[in-house]
Formats: structure tokens, sequence, C-alpha cells
């Protein structure tokens, strides 16, 4: 035997030996797409680099991200249009802080999320000894989502992920945190038994059948109604229990009001809804049944004057119990998740249940129908620069004639008058700032919408609400997507006329530089870029884009002084009563 077969043999055994191995990068691509995740939003960096790299090898789809915080909205999205946690990437530290607002927007929203970050290393973090992007991100994650954890050794990579998989998309929804030390991604093992370690989340989010007396409760509370109401909240478009939620709200015959994301779950014309009639709904009725929908502050937490002074009986649907008698007490709790609570009301309801009283449905319908009536003129104006109704009345055409498109929609006085104004037809096709009424979401939003769809995106932006997310109008050329951005230029913070009432050279705090030219910022990356002075000029441009599917940016001028201080919610802002007006 001379030397050289004897290293021949150690070269084979070692090739053998590397051919058997598995890594901490390979097990967590595996077990993502074990588990048909398959979609990352992120930012890459160290240590996650090459993951990122990787990840895209072996087929998932990795979109790069100009900021962690788009990134991460568009994963909670994702998680909102797929019933699947959408997965968000971030690097150490400073990146995994910017994922986090996005994390706990999740959290709140009830959408499923998972935020994998990379962090640095444990024994050197842990006693404080300046590593690089140092930071103990597990501690700071835990309060702002629904779970958080730490995966320490590559073994533990397919029960870590699983147990964020569950926890992300049972019960009721919500963010979830998990931490991968640099270090674990480079741990090898042998490949065999890594392979074993992975594991498959089966039924992630059972079924959670409502208790017979609780739904025999709520039909007679409903029964009992002269003026009866469903609200449908985000957690009824979420459920993908559309057809159950038509039955329900046909066979009832009871008007319902649909909450901004549950737009399109019926369309807005549908006949029963009552979205036009708002005021006089949440007023006068005397039964409401919500169905996905909380009694936060979006509702005036169930009391008040916006709900009249007549006494409520409130019907709860949601599948987390600490959710009733929140604000006010909940005469017919239903606990469960929504597809099989709504079918288990149909069931009880029989064959001859009664329609709503047709004196209420009638005089729903017409006040509705007044409503509508007087709105119509305004949105049909053809003023330069154009006001609010003007230019939302040619979107609003745009989406009657693409119902399949999906509207993305963020501002102030652009969200609030956009979400009155554009009817949806279809469920899921209205995504927008949601429980916090956050600023910022729209291009996320609208590249995962293009990406988990396929559908054209529309997405209707304040020039406020733009600047927090507009450097992504780079992402939405790099990958091409169907999408576009319509800016609601008015110069301004709810408007753009304030003046400094220091006197000094400063501007306002609320205005911005007169006469900007966002449709110039996508030209920068190659997109179409399109001012429109008029509502003509708008209509011509969306239709273009929408039917080019070209990454457009259209500049919309709207009057500085056409809008209102915080939209329709100026009533929460405190007031100084030393103030000199
Ligand atoms: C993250 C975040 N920061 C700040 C705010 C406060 N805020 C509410 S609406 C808004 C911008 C409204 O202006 P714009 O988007 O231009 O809409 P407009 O009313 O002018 O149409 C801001 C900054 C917020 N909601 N979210
Ligand atoms: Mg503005």
């Amino acid at each position: 035997m001379t030397q050289a077969t004897t290293l021949k043999g150690e070269a084979r055994a070692t090739a053998d030996e590397t051919q058997e191995l598995t890594d901490g990068f390979r097990l967590v691509i595996d077990a993502l797409k074990f588990n048909g995740l398959t979609t990352i939003y992120g930012v890459p960096g160290i240590p996650i680099t090459d993951f990122g790299r990787m990840a895209q090898a072996a087929g998932i789809r990795v979109l790069s991200f100009r900021h962690e915080q788009n990134a991460g909205y568009a994963a909670a999205i994702a998680g909102f249009l797929t019933k699947k946690p959408g997965i968000c990437l971030t690097v150490s530290a400073p990146g995994f802080l910017n994922g986090l607002t996005a994390l706990a927007h999740a959290t709140t929203n009830c959408f499923p999320m998972i935020l994998i970050s990379g962090s640095s290393e444990r024994e050197v973090v842990d006693l404080q000894q300046g590593d690089y992007e140092e930071m103990d991100q597990l501690a700071i994650a835990k309060p702002l989502c629904k779970a958080a954890f730490r995966v320490l050794q590559a073994a533990d990579i397919g029960i870590g992920l699983a147990r964020a998989i569950r926890a992300a998309v049972s019960g009721r929804p919500g963010g979830v945190y998990l931490d991968l030390p640099a270090k674990l991604f480079g741990q090898v093992m042998n490949a065999d038994a890594g392979r074993k370690s992975l594991v498959k989340v089966i039924d992630a989010a059972p079924a959670q059948i409502p208790a017979p007396a609780a739904i025999e409760r709520a039909l007679d509370v409903l029964k009992s109604a002269k003026r009866p109401l469903i609200i449908l909240g985000k957690g009824a478009a979420y459920a993908q229990a559309d057809d159950a939620i038509k039955t329900l709200v046909e066979k009832s015959g009871v008007p319902f009001l649909p909450m901004s994301m549950a737009k399109g779950l019926l369309p807005d014309t549908h006949p029963q809804c009552a979205g036009a009639a708002r005021s006089t709904v949440l007023k006068d009725s005397d039964v409401v049944m919500m169905i996905g929908a909380r009694l936060n502050w979006l509702l005036s937490h169930g009391k008040g004057k916006t709900w009249g002074e007549a006494p409520k009986k409130f019907i709860q649907i949601d599948i987390e119990p600490k959710e009733m008698d929140s604000n006010v007490e909940i005469a017919a709790p239903v606990v469960g998740d929504i597809g099989s609570c709504v079918a288990a009301l149909i069931e009880g309801m029989g064959g001859n249940w009664p329609l709503a009283p047709a004196e209420w449905a009638t005089a729903v319908k017409a006040k509705r129908e007044e409503n509508v009536a007087k709105m119509a003129p305004r949105l049909m104006n053809n003023n330069s620069p154009m006001d609010y109704h003007g230019a939302l009345g040619v979107l609003r055409n745009v989406i009657k004639e693409r119902p399949d498109a999906i509207l993305v929609n963020e501002g102030a006085n652009t969200l609030d008058l956009a979400r009155g104004v554009i009817d949806m037809y279809k469920p899921r096709k209205r995504l927008d700032v949601g429980t916090w009424g956050v600023m910022g979401i729209g291009m996320g939003q609208a590249i995962a919408a293009a990406v988990e769809t396929g559908k054209p995106v529309l997405a209707v932006e304040g020039d406020s609400a733009f600047g927090f997310c507009g450097m992504e109008v780079e992402t939405i050329c790099r990958y091409n997507l169907p999408v576009c951005v319509v800016v609601f230029n008015n110069g301004g913070i709810y408007r753009g006329t304030d003046v400094n009432s220091g006197g000094g050279s400063d501007p306002a705090t609320t205005v911005f530089v007169k006469g900007a030219r966002y449709d110039k910022l996508i030209e920068a990356f190659g997109g179409v870029g399109v001012q429109a002075e008029s509502p003509d000029e708008l209509k011509r441009a969306v239709e273009a884009a929408m039917d080019s599917g070209k990454p457009t940016l259209i500049n919309a001028v709207i009057d500085p002084a056409a809008g209102s201080e915080s939209g329709r919610i100026g009533n929460l802002n405190p007031q100084s009563v030393l103030r000199k007006k």
C-alpha cells in the first residue's frame, strides 16, 4: 500500500462524510419548504446573507427590500391573504428593530407572521461584551408578539419552526419571533438525522367548534331583534369563509356593515350593505352581531354617542374568548373559528328563519341610497387641481371595472375618503392601515399583494404616508411587479396650507415641499412616472398602468386646502385650552 493510495482513501472518506452532513442553513430552508413556506421578505446582511442566497438557490422566492419595516409589512399582509405565516427575515440588532414595528402590527391586527432574525453570539451578548450588533433580541421581541422562540442547536430547527408556525396561525393569529444566532447556521449534523428532525405542522389552525348552547343563545337574541345589524371585521375576511358568511347575511336579511378590510366580503353594492348608512345603523340598531370585528376605538368601544340612546344587545363571534366583554357586555358570546361558527348558525336557523323586519331593512336601504345620491355629483367633478372626491371618483370606476385588482390604501384624508368612495366587490381586495392606523404599510402591502396573488395592485397613498415607504418603488421596479401607485399630493400631512405661527423661516410642521414631483422618483428606476392634474388625466394614467401592469407612479395633484385635520378622526386630537387660536 503506497502512501498515495492511503491519502486517496482518506479524501474519499472525507467526501462521503461531507455528503452525509447538513447544516443550519440547509435545515432552516428544508424546514420552511417542508411546511410550504416558499416566500421570504427581508433585507440581507450578517448573519443571513448566505442564507438568503441559499434559500433562493433552493427555490424559495426571496424578495429583498430596501428597509426591513416594509419587508415586515409585506410578510404581515401575506399572512392575512394566505392564512399561512408570512416570513420576514432580518439581520441582527438594527435590522431586527426595523422589523419589530411590523411584528407588533401583525400581532395587533391578528395577521400570522414570523419574524426570523439572525442574532449575535449568546455567550458574548449575555455577558455584554460588545459583540457585533449586540442585543438581547428575544427579550425585546417578547412583549410585541404572540410567542418568541430561540433555536440554539441545529437539531432543534425543525421543532423551532414548527412551534413558530403553530403559534402564528392557531387560535387568534399573530406575530411570532424566531431568533437564530449566527453560529446556528454553520452548525453541522448528520444529514439523515437532520431530515428526521424536521417537523411538518399538521392541521396548523385546528377548527374550533362553538358550543351548541352558545349558538342557540345567539340565534335567540338575533330572533328577538327589531333592528338587527351584522358587522363584518377583517377577522371575517381572514377566515376565508366567504360563502358561509354570504349565506348567513342573505338568509337572515340583516343589513351588514363591513369594517374597512372586510369590504368586498359581500359587494359594497349588495342590497343589504349598510356601508353608506353607517351612523344610522350604529345608532338605531337594537341587536348587533359582530363577526370577526372587535369593539375597539374603530367602533367607539361599543358605547357613547355613536351608538345612540336605545339599549343594545351584542352577539360576538370571535376565536379569542378574552375578546368577549372587552368594552361592554356581550349578550351572546360565540367562541370558535369563524367558519365553524357561521356554519353552525346557518344550520341552527333551519329552513324557515324569518327575514329581518322589512321596515328596518327598507329604512336602512333608503338612508344608504340617499347618502350615495348625495355623494354622486361630487365624484364627477373635473376640477384642477383635483379635490379628493374628483380624484377618487375616477379610482372608484377603475376598481369597478377591475374587481379582481387589489386596492392598498393609506393616509388620513386619502384613507378615510377612499374607504367611503371606492366600492369593493370581492373579498380581501382592500388592504390598509389596520387597527393602528399606521402610516408606511403601503409599498410592503402592494409588493406582497402582487407577489402572493399575481393580481394587479392599485396603491392609493397620501403624500405623507408614501414618504414612510417610498423607496420601495425601486423594489417594485426590480421585481417588475404590476403595481400602480397613486400619490395624493396635497403638499402635506392632512393639508398643505399650514403656516409657521412662530413667523420664522421654517415651514409649518405639517407641510412638505410645494409642487413636489413624486412621479420622478420611479423614473429613476425605470418605472413609468406620470403627473396628473385633473381627474381626466388621472383616469388615463391609471387605466394605462392597470392594463399594462408596468410599475407606475402617478403624482396626483390635489388642492392643498382640500383635506381636514386627521381626516375623519380629528376628534381624537387632544385640545389645549391655553393655545392661542
Ligand atoms: C407610523 C405613523 N406615524 C405617524 C402617524 C400620524 N399620521 C396619521 S395620518 C398621517 C399622514 C397623513 O397625511 P397624508 O398621508 O399626506 O394624507 P392626507 O390626509 O394628506 O390625504 C400621519 C403622519 C401615523 N399614523 N403612523
Ligand atoms: Mg397629504
